[in-house]
């Protein structure tokens, strides 16, 4: 059926400006972000034929004719490693793609026959979606480009357990006055036991930890621009401190900090955390509700902070040209099939609840968002078992050292949880290995829905 002119010719247009979309896939370290878009580009690549994406009405009805990737924009990126962890997938037994140690992009071209045929609808149209994977470990810098030393500072105060593990630098820094000469070999040292505390602290499963550098240097290991720290409980009054002679151990450090802030974290901003439309955060949230409240608070005042860190906005035309702004945004709790799926609507809850605060500004900001959980690549089978006479769901899979199993991991929370819950229960649950892949496409749990809220609406 032929629409009224008027009508193609907006479509026309909107189309026409909307053949971009830029995804910001944002996530700690081991949220799950190469995971989810290793997923996103297998299901997009076989979204005619093979894979399961009943949730996204364009792939439902036919019209998502698959996607093909395109040369990226920017020749000196690395391309993201689709095939290397395809193949990693593949392998006999199966292996999860490799962490990452850089940026790397990938530009999709995805195929689609418009729902609707007009006088200027062509028979096939196309959408480019750019993608982008990092180290989760550098996000957190972002944050750290609104402070200066002094209020950085102030900010890395820890709790008691994160403390524990910065001990030996603590127990020296402690000892510093910052007003005194600074001795380069002794901060270089003091930096260096500063690095090993936030690598405990990682291993450990805190997610707060900057200057994410420092847990993965790249082409910087080494380098004095990596050789500050901060200053915990400065007596001083501000003004005092940066007044102090530049040859001093806060003016070294604070010019150390700067120049960390102005050519490692900006560059890395600017060049790649600015211009994006549409946003997807994963949260491990199962992965911090086993490992402890200390870490689960650690991990909601960083997502707090980084979410600061992104420009949103209703999008206009002129916005959209000159500025683009995160105009929809979704929420995920990844991993979703270390649960059984009688859990999932809390498993939600608890994310909205980590997420509380940034939400609550997205809400004032009038941006849309979508709460969801999913597994990007599903590693367990749903099942049922007799449990004292009781139909009981339970998850099979096999773990990462190879052994099968059939379990009940827990009752998730719908909330924080209060003191008791960590006190009684133990949630907890292996790590899976992958399942084998036998079919082109990757098994997944509600892919397709997260693919519906973030590029649906370009699709139609
Ligand atoms: N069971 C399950 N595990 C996952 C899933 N996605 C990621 N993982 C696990 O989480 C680890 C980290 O995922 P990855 O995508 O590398 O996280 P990144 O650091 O955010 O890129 C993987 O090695 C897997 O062990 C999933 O959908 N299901
Ligand atoms: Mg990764």
């Amino acid at each position: 059926m032929r629409q009224p002119l008027s009508r193609e010719l907006s479509n026309l247009l909107e189309r026409g400006r909307d053949r971009q979309l830029r995804l910001a896939v944002t996530g700690l370290s081991q949220a799950g972000k190469t995971a989810f878009l290793t997923s996103l580009v297998n299901q997009l690549r076989h979204a005619g034929v093979e894979a399961q994406l009943d949730l996204l009405p364009a792939a439902r009805e036919g019209r998502l004719l698959g996607a093909q990737r395109l040369n990226q924009p920017d020749l000196g990126i690395p391309r993201f490693p689709y095939d290397p962890g395809m193949a990693a997938l593949r392998d006999t037994p199966p292996r999860w793609p490799e962490p990452t140690r850089g940026i790397s992009e990938l530009r999709l071209q995805l195929r689609y026959r418009p729902a609707q045929q007009g006088w200027f609808t062509p028979d096939i149209a196309h959408v480019t979606l750019d993608l982008f994977d990092y180290p989760g470990e550098w996000l957190l810098d972002l944050p750290l480009l609104q402070h200066t030393f002094y209020s950085w500072c102030q900010s890395q105060q820890a709790g008691a357990h994160r403390q524990a593990l910065f001990s030996e630098w603590l127990a020296e820094v402690e000892r510093l006055d910052p007003a005194a000469e600074a001795d380069e070999a002794k901060l270089a040292a003091l930096a260096d036991a500063y690095a090993k505390g936030l690598r405990r602290a990682k291993q450990a499963g805190f997610s707060d930890l900057q200057p994410g550098r420092f847990l993965l240097p790249g082409e910087l290991d080494g380098a004095p621009v990596l050789q500050f720290f901060p200053l915990p409980e400065l007596k001083a009054p501000k003004e005092t401190l940066e007044a102090l002679p530049d040859t001093s151990i806060y003016a070294t450090l604070a010019a150390r900090f700067r120049y960390y802030q102005q050519q490692v974290v900006r560059p890395f901003y600017r060049d790649h955390f600015r211009r994006f439309d549409r946003q997807i955060v994963l949260v491990d949230v199962l992965g911090a509700l086993n490992a402890g409240p200390e870490r689960f608070e650690d991990l909601s005042s960083a997502l707090r902070q980084l979410m600061q860190s992104f420009d949103y906005g209703k999008r206009s035309l002129l916005t959209r040209l000159f500025a683009p702004k995160i105009d929809r945004l979704a929420i995920a709790a990844t991993k979703a099939d270390h649960v059984t799926p009688d859990q999932h609507g809390n498993v939600v809850q608890l994310l909205e609840a980590l997420l509380a605060e940034p939400l609550k500004d997205l809400r004032f900001a009038d941006i849309p968002v979508k709460a969801l959980s999913l597994a990007a690549i599903r590693a367990t089978d749903a099942r049922e078992i007799l449990h004292e006479g009781k139909r009981t769901p339970a998850l099979k899979g096999t773990t990462l050292e190879g052994e099968d199993v059939l379990v009940y991991p827990g009752d998730v929370p719908n909330r924080l949880p209060k003191p008791d819950f960590w006190q009684q229960q133990g949630f907890d649950f292996p790590s899976f290995r992958p399942m084998p892949v036998d079919s082109e496409a990757l098994s997944h749990i509600r892919m397709d829905a997260a693919i519906d809220w973030l590029i649906g609406d370009k699709l139609i």
